[in-house]
Formats: C-alpha cells, structure tokens, sequence
C-alpha cells in the first residue's frame, strides 16, 4: 500500500549542465512507474527541472517556515510552489548541524511545507557518538516526537532517517539496526498520528546508498524508499537504484 520512493538529495551540487542527469533520470521514471521517484535540485535549478522533469517528482533542499518576510537568502514554500516544486526536505542533518536548525524549528519548516500543499521530507537520526553511546533510539524517538506535525497526513509527510555517520561516508547501518530503527520510528508515528496514517507514511533510509547496497536497504520491511545524497547526482548512478525499488 505504501508506494516506494526514491529521493535524490542534490545538495549544493549541479548547474544547467546537470539537467541532462535528470533527463535520463526522467527516462528511467517513466519506465518504473510503480516508484515515485523525485529530485532535489538547488533551488536555483528547480524551474528548469521542471522543463525537463518528465514523471520526475522536483523538490526542494530547504523551506522557511514563514509565508514571507525580512528573512535574507531564504525561500518559502509559495516561492518554491512557484518555481515548480510539490516536495521539500526540511531538517536535514546537514541544516541542523549547520544552520543549527532544532527540532521546533524544523516542525515549523515541516508545517509550512504541508500547509501549501507540498510534501515534507522530514530527516531525522542519530550521530556515531550517539550510537556508539547506545542512544541512537532515543535520539531519533525525540527527533520525531519535535519534528514531525501532529497534523500531518499520510499524504504530505515522509521520514527519512539518515544516521549521521553514514552520509557521504560509505558506511550504512546493519540490516538488523535498520530494521530495529525503522520499526521504531512507524511506532513513534503511530502515537502521534494514530496508527492508520501511521501505516501509511513512508519511511526512506538516507546514508551513502548506492547501487551496490540500495536492494538489501529496500527489503527492509519498514524502509520505503531512500533519500540519496552522492548516487544521485548521475543519472548512472541513480537509475540503478530506481531499478532496485521497482
Ligand atoms: C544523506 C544522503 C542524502 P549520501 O545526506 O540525503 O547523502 O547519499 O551522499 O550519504
């Protein structure tokens, strides 16, 4: 009932040139058209992946919470619906260590996103510290418990826990402690959410995906998909994890 979702997570990364990674992107799409597949572009290429985008969902790194405002170099999600995105991440790992985005302040990117009729992308998850700790569970419980909107539908959230240490490391988590988090994460959602839309949400597995590991990450019962950083910069590379989720 949950239909798999591939996400690319460009990053700060691509120019004009990069539209033809999309195009073949975009190729690959529409052949699988049992996986949503979508792509984050730099806001500055969401309008023109939109030329090219096919069935090709376009989403965007970032969205501010407010509608508008003296908020410098930031985007809201009007301006991001204009652009041609239906999709946003917010609480990237990469914001919160970064920007020093919290957990309320990623809630409230999240409400924004879905109060314009986008789809949020929230990321949640843990450092190596913390797991190695042996709090990676609890970390992510808070993180969902302070990120995801009690309001949100099945329709425009998605999760994406993506442990901190594996993203553009090469490292991915055991199948066990995918498993055991992902299941744990559905679990938290249900005591927000209720239990049926809890069902319904997707959950992506983020951290140095790839074609060589994506099919055994996508078997996981509770992993729906993936949100992928490096593999999906080339169409190359990508494709063949769309592939893998088909
Ligand atoms: C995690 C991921 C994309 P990568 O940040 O969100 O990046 O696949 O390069 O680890």
């Amino acid at each position: 009932m949950r239909r798999t979702l591939i996400a690319g997570n460009w990053k700060m990364n691509g120019s004009r040139a990069a539209l033809a990674e999309l195009a073949g992107m975009a190729n690959a799409a529409a052949e699988h058209p049992g996986v949503d597949v979508v792509v984050c572009p730099p806001a500055t290429l969401i309008a023109a992946s939109c030329d090219v985008r096919g069935d090709v969902i376009i989403g965007a790194q970032d969205c501010h919470a407010a509608a508008a405002g003296p908020y410098t170099g930031c985007l809201s999600a009007a301006m991001l619906i204009e652009a041609g995105a239906t999709l946003s991440i917010v609480g990237h790992s990469e914001r919160r260590t970064g920007q020093h985005e919290t957990d309320a302040e990623v809630r409230a990117k999240a409400i924004a996103v879905m109060a314009a009729g986008m789809t949020a992308i929230v990321c949640v998850g843990e450092t190596e510290a913390q797991r190695d700790a042996g709090d990676a569970m609890p970390v992510v419980a808070a993180q969902v418990a302070g990120s995801v909107p009690d309001e949100a539908t099945a329709d425009r959230l998605v999760v994406a826990y993506e442990p901190l240490w594996a993203i553009g490391t090469g490292r991915v988590p055991s199948i066990a402690d995918v498993t055991e988090m992902h299941a744990m994460i559905r679990t938290r959602l249900a005591a927000k959410l209720g239990a049926e839309t809890a069902a319904a949400v997707r959950i992506l597995y983020g951290g140095s995906m790839n074609a060589g590991n994506a099919a055994a990450l996508l078997a996981v019962a509770d992993v729906d998909g993936g949100l992928v950083g490096g593999a999906s910069l080339t169409a190359d590379a990508f494709v063949p994890i769309i592939r893998a989720a088909a």
